[in-house]
Order: C-alpha cells, then sequence, then structure tokens
C-alpha cells in the first residue's frame, strides 16, 4: 500500500515546493519522522523542493538532535525559520493524523489550504478519518505502528533508497521512544529496529544520548504528583488519580510504575485542563481498554481535543468543564465492568 500510494504521487511532487512538518510541539518521533521523510523525498525525487519546518520542538528531542549534530557534523537538515503556508503546492505531516493536531501555524487556516495537497503520515488511531474521501487530503496511517518513524523507514527500505548513519540515529532514536524502550515494541517496530541498527550503529550509544536527567521541578512534579494521588478500586483494578501543575504525562507514567494499573493526572493549566492517562496493558487487554479511542469520545461529548494510544493519552479542555475526573472515572468504570 505504501510503495504504491507514494509512486502516485511522484509526477506531481516533480518540481514542486513540499513543506514537510509535524505535530505541535513535535517530540523525537515526529522530528525523526518528518526529517528522515525529507532526506527520503530529496533522494526519491531529484528536483522536488523540500522545506522544514516546525513551530516547536519538545526538549528531549532538542537535546537529542543537539547531541546528534555533535556526532555528526555533517548532518545538517535545514529547518526554516519563517514560512508562509500558502507558498507549498503540498504539505506533509508526520506523527499526526488531523489538522487540529498539527502546528498552530496550519490549523488556524485549514480552509485557506483547501487547494494544497496535505498527506498526514501516523500510526495513531485515526476512527475513520483515513476512510473519508476528502479533495487534497490524503492519509498513510499504519495503526499498528509503534511509531511515525517505522513508517518512514519502510519508505526507504522499500525504494532501496540508503540512508545515512545520522538518519539511522535518529530514526531509532524516533522509535524506542515511541515503543516506550521497545515496552510496547512489535515485529514490526524489531524488525525496523534491525534494518538500522545493520551497519556499526552502537544501540547503548543511542541509549545513553536519550538519557537526560530530568529538571528538578519535573522531579518535584512526580514526588507531588504520587504524595497526592488517590487510590480508587474497581474490582481488582487500581485507578490513581492525582493533580499536579505541571508534568502530567511524567507523572501518570510515575502512578503506573509504582502500581496502578490505571493513572489519571488533571493539570490545571491558565485556560485549560491537560489530562494525561496511562494504563497497564493487562488491563486494556482484558478490559477492552483503549484510552485514546476512549478520550476521542470523550472529547467529542464535551467538546476537547483528546487522543491517543491504547496505553497513554491525553486530553484538553476547557475550564469551564468543572467534572473532567468525574466524566473520564466514570467511562473507565463503565469499560471496566462491561
Ligand atoms: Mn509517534
Amino acid at each position: 500500500m505504501l510503495k504504491p500510494k507514494i509512486k502516485s504521487y511522484l509526477n506531481f511532487l516533480d518540481n514542486k515546493s513540499v513543506l514537510i512538518t509535524s505535530h505541535a510541539l513535535a517530540d523525537l518521533d515526529g522530528l525523526a519522522s518528518a526529517i528522515g521523510l525529507y532526506f527520503f523525498l530529496q533522494k526519491l525525487i531529484p528536483n522536488i523542493i523540500t522545506h522544514l519546518y516546525f513551530s516547536k520542538i519538545s526538549k528531549k528531542a532538542r537535546i537529542f538532535l543537539e547531541k546528534l549534530k555533535e556526532k555528526f557534523p555533517e548532518f545538517d537538515p535545514v529547518f526554516e525559520e519563517d514560512i508562509n503556508i500558502l507558498y507549498f503546492d503540498a504539505i506533509f505531516i508526520t506523527d499526526t493524523n488531523k489538522f487540529s493536531k498539527a502546528g498552530k501555524f496550519l490549523s488556524n487556516d485549514e480552509d485557506i489550504l483547501k487547494d494544497t495537497l496535505i498527506i498526514f503520515i501516523d500510526h495513531h488511531y485515526a476512527e475513520d478519518l483515513h476512510l473519508k474521501q476528502q479533495k487534497n487530503r490524503d492519509f498513510i496511517i499504519f495503526e499498528d505502528y509503534t511509531s511515525a518513524s517505522e513508517i518512514i523507514v519502510d519508505l526507504f527500505k522499500d525504494f532501496q533508497i540508503s540512508l545515512q548513519l545520522a538518519l539511522k540515529y535518529l530514526l531509532t532514536a524516533g522509535i524506542i521512544i515511541d515503543s516506550g524502550y521497545l515496552k510496547f515494541a512489535n515485529k514490526n517496530t524489531l524488525e525496523s529496529m534491525a534494518f538500522l541498527l545493520e551497519d556499526n550503529i552502537e544501540y547503548q550509544e543511542i541509549l545513553s544520548m536519550l538519557k537526560i536527567e530530568p529538571h528538578i521541578s519535573e522531579k518535584i512534579a512526580k514526588i507531588k504528583g504520587a504524595q497526592r494521588s488517590e487510590l480508587i478500586r474497581e474490582n481488582d483494578w487500581l485507578i490513581g488519580v492525582s493533580y499536579v501543575s505541571s508534568f502530567e504525562a511524567s507523572v501518570a507514567n510515575t502512578l503506573i510504575k509504582i502500581g496502578f494499573d490505571i493513572s489519571i493526572v488533571i493539570s490545571e493549566r491558565k485556560d485549560e485542563y491537560r489530562v494525561s492517562l496511562r494504563a497497564k496493558r493487562r488491563v486494556c487487554d482484558q478490559c477492552n481498554l483503549h484510552l485514546g479511542k476512549m478520550l476521542e469520545g470523550i472529547s467529542k461529548d464535551i467538546n476537547g481535543i483528546g487522543g491517543g494510544h491504547e496505553g497513554a493519552a491525553s486530553i484538553k479542555i476547557s475550564k469551564e468543564e468543572l467534572n473532567i475526573k468525574t466524566i473520564i472515572l466514570e467511562k473507565i468504570k463503565e469499560i471496566l465492568n462491561n
């Protein structure tokens, strides 16, 4: 499916100006898949004009990229500093399945871009989005992949295009992060890893490049989040609910590490709530719990933005919604009791 699809765009993309970007606050997988695609398209289509742009890059991704450039000074994907979105013939958005998740520089202007071809490349659950036929919109979605980086690896493989060493490091890092250090890996994840690690790549070196001592504020958030956590028992499942002012995702992971089966961490920001959820694989499997799908459903009811994976998802909602905790908890209990 991948190769024919890309082939169908070859003629169109020749001599065209193409923007490659990722979701808002690009993480390592977003960054790696976008940069990988940038080099792939350059090699595949000789006369394409590629532009890379990220409105914001997460700290972890930024630090990894800095370390990578130190190790490979010749690796230098060019990031645009300022772009005019109307300038491009096509826009690729990686690690993203819908417009609203792309950087704000795009999200405010979907109508303006109705004549621009936009291709989403993603591995997140996408409802029936990719089935909907929309003019100038295309979706390359592999829901069973643990990372968008793996889709890019497939592109290089399918078209037999070689990857520079630095890019292999970067894509490997993208896969490691999104697969939770391979905890959520499947056959495809490991095949992609094996392909990338063929050369003299030091896997352990990539792991150490990924290590960042958390800032003291994050460590405090984790500790406070754990201290404040409320234990709710539903059958034999232990649900942890906690409140922090930031680092909700990190705190949600911490709660799972200390023994909760499901964690819900609510962070009150200036004009919205951000809620991170995590669940152990066992509860997802046994109870058919898919946090991403669940939060997408809740989003529709209460007008939030939510989604994600089976065992890790998040939702943003306006502060007018006063009982977000109850809404999420009720939904989880309903699923656990089914
Ligand atoms: Mn991803």
